[in-house]
């Protein structure tokens, strides 16, 4: 099951006819760059070409009024003075004699993509379209749209498949009113979308774009937006509002297919966005989708007009769909003030609704009004200096160059190496040196052959991931503690390694002993430990410790990832103790997540008699989508204070942990 890719040249074949400033950017060349850069890189050639066809009436009326089709219908025969002035009833839009043929490629493209992935064809994909779509509405183009590819997308998968609960995460950086429009009243169609708002000074300039629009009757809490009220936006506000909004609330609502308005004006350089987040973001945007709905994500491209950045996007988009690892996270300095204002309206505003985010501070009413007056009147004393967004300069993502080997696995004697996986077990010797040092330093019976060859292969294992030959591994012991040593010792004895340690289940994590950063332990458990106040050791005391689906992912998302990213490790030692109580999907969706950290470098730990557990384990590894948890129940009160009171505690040393902004008088 691979990654399907759409694309016609066809829709490139319309443009603007007429000098228009507020349409120049939306340019053929924003397809053909986009194209050319995943065949140069060879990502194309990964991907399943699929065609693209064109959406039929009864498609574009799934979301669009009999008298706009048939308007729209019209102008392949119009001139250029009709077609201008079919034009002005709308706003920062063209049309073109071949524009309507477009369009229903570009809907079209998006019902394939859905096809393809519905039916189980393919995992995921993307298709790269002309027009985009997000901001056109039932009968009206508006913002370079004609039809709205993603909604007519997410009707369909309801009527054809039966597809219960659609999340359509809007990362453009525009508000996609036009999907707000659509499913604002219906439960069963989440819509997430961040966009520049600036207190509604920017395009289009709806107060129905603000934070406390949360959908109606029994749609209340299926629309929620995020409005950046500045520019310069960066990787850790997106991030931050990813773990503390998006995905919380995403995993609660369980939907059963992703929709992605892949929008790239949100990324640097954009002379629309005017944010700095870089192109690798979206592929961590991407990744932390991919273990929702069983993995079946549909990425349509919305905006993107930076030629630049928009194709570097694009294919950190399309080469994370394929399964490869992600790059380091970079930047991650904590979100800013405006960031963490716009978190924390946009969380009181749908605690409400949403059990995962119920613990957030409510914010009082006056307090939101005078929030925005305050915010308004900052924005007034600070008129900067204009430099082009599209003067900024970046770095290039770095190439990401797989492992020769993705998964190889260390397992005694008598247990069978799952598909798929190197098995790294040697019969020759180890090297007496490093058995020497082993028998000195871990073993408690130096003629313990089975121990040595065991952790002799673990270090082998360790080594060949650190020269990234490898990329996941994979080790049953029966001494976890001593196997955790001495991976820790290894590793961290390189200069700039860190090892971001996640031990699931009770029992003594050793060796977190030093505080010099070299390792960060976080550690699930039933039990309450002593409380340690050092910064690289969290133990996580949850009352059902793994067993509670929602508690263990509210502490997952809005605490190991943010510590994760925040940490920037270079291997992840995943321990499961004996008796850790947590399920096969839970795991998987553990694994998965982790793997968004120190390029997929995820090193799992288990006991020699988890062996039903080493099948699951290695398809994670390897990539595979974690399967649905279903719909989350309402956490623990105990477990939600557990995980805030130590977020608290830890969101002075730890800025992606934050969720409020600084008092400031
Ligand atoms: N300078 C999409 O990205 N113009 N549409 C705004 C403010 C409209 C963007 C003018 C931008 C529409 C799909
Ligand atoms: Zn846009």
């Amino acid at each position: 099951m691979g990654t399907a890719l759409i694309y016609d040249e066809e829709m490139t074949n319309y443009k603007l006819l007429w000098v228009d400033p507020a349409c120049k950017i939306e340019v053929p060349e924003r397809l053909t760059v986009s194209y050319e850069a995943l065949v140069e890189s060879g990502l194309a050639d990964r991907c399943m070409s699929i065609p693209v066809r064109e959406a039929t009436d009864a498609d574009i009326l799934l979301v669009h009024s009999e008298d706009y089709l048939d308007a729209v219908k019209t102008t392949p025969y119009k001139t250029l003075e009709e077609l201008k002035e079919f034009t002005l009833q709308f706003g920062d839009v063209y049309f073109h004699p071949n524009i309507y043929h477009c369009a229903k490629l570009a809907a079209g493209a998006a019902l394939q993509l859905v096809d393809s992935v519905l039916t189980g064809k393919m995992r995921n994909g993307m298709a790269l379209v002309r027009p985009p779509g997000h901001h056109s509405m039932c009968s009206a183009a508006s913002g370079f749209c004609v039809f709205n590819n993603v909604a007519i997308a997410a009707k369909y998968a309801k009527q054809k498949y039966g597809v219960k609960r659609v999340l359509i995460v809007d990362w453009d950086i525009h508000h996609g009113q036009g999907v707000q429009y659509c499913f604002e009243d219906d439960p069963s169609v989440l819509y997430f979308s961040w966009h520049r708002y600036e207190h509604q000074k920017y395009w289009p300039h709806l107060r129905e774009s603000d934070f406390d629009i949360v959908g109606k009757e029994k749609g209340a809490g299926f629309n929620i937006n995020v409005p950046w009220n500045k520019v310069g936006m960066q990787n850790s506000d997106y991030l931050s509002v990813f773990f503390h909004i998006l995905l919380p609330v995403a995993y609660e609502f369980s939907p059963d297919l992703v929709l992605v308005c892949a929008g790239f004006d949100s990324g640097i350089g954009d002379p629309e966005g005017k944010m700095c987040a870089t192109p690798d973001i979206f592929a961590h945007l991407t990744h932390l989708l991919m273990n929702l709905a069983g993995g079946k994500v549909c990425a349509v491209l919305e905006g993107g007009y930076n030629l630049t950045s928009l194709a570097q996007s694009v294919c950190q988009t399309v080469q994370t769909l394929l399964g490869d690892p992600v790059p380091r996270p970079s930047n991650l300095d904590g979100p800013c003030k405006s960031a963490l204002e716009s978190l924390h309206c946009v969380r009181s505003a749908h605690r409400r609704y949403w059990s995962s985010i119920r613990h957030a501070a409510d914010l009082p009413s006056c307090e939101i009004s005078t929030k925005h007056i305050k915010l308004a009147e900052d924005k007034l004393d600070k008129e900067e200096e204009e430099k082009s967004a599209e003067e900024e300069v970046w770095p290039q993502p770095p190439k990401r160059v797989p492992s020769a080997i993705r998964t190889a696995v260390v397992l005694p004697e008598g247990v069978a190496c799952p598909d798929r996986c190197k098995c790294l077990m040697s019969a020759e010797d180890p090297d007496p040196l490093i058995a020497n040092k082993f028998r000195e330093n871990f073993l408690k019976d130096a003629d313990d052959s089975d121990a040595l060859t065991t952790l002799s292969s673990l270090i082998a294992l360790a080594e060949r991931m650190e020269k990234n030959e490898i990329c996941s591994g994979l080790a049953l012991v029966r001494d976890i503690s001593m196997a955790i040593m001495c991976v820790i010792q290894h590793t961290a004895a390189a200069l700039s390694n860190r090892v971001l340690v996640v031990c699931v289940g009770d029992g003594k994590v050793p060796s977190h002993g030093t505080d010099d950063g070299k390792t960060l332990v976080v550690q699930f458990s039933s039990k309450k430990s002593e409380e340690q106040k050092c910064k690289y050791y969290i133990p996580v005391c949850l009352k059902k410790g793994c067993q509670d689906a929602s508690g263990f992912m509210q502490a997952v998302l809005g605490l190991l990832l943010p510590l994760g990213y925040e940490y920037d490790p270079s291997l992840v030692l995943l321990v499961k103790m004996p008796d850790s109580g947590l399920c096969d999907t839970v795991w998987k969706q553990l694994i998965g997540l982790l793997q968004g950290l120190a390029q997929g470098h995820t090193l799992v730990l288990m006991q020699d008699v988890e062996r039903a557990c080493v099948g699951p384990t290695a398809s994670s590894l390897l990539g595979d989508a974690a399967p649905s948890l279903g719909q989350l129940h309402a956490p623990l009160p105990e477990d939600v204070e557990a995980v805030e009171s130590l977020r608290h505690r830890l969101k002075a040393d730890w800025k992606l942990l934050q969720t409020t902004a600084p008092e400031t008088r």
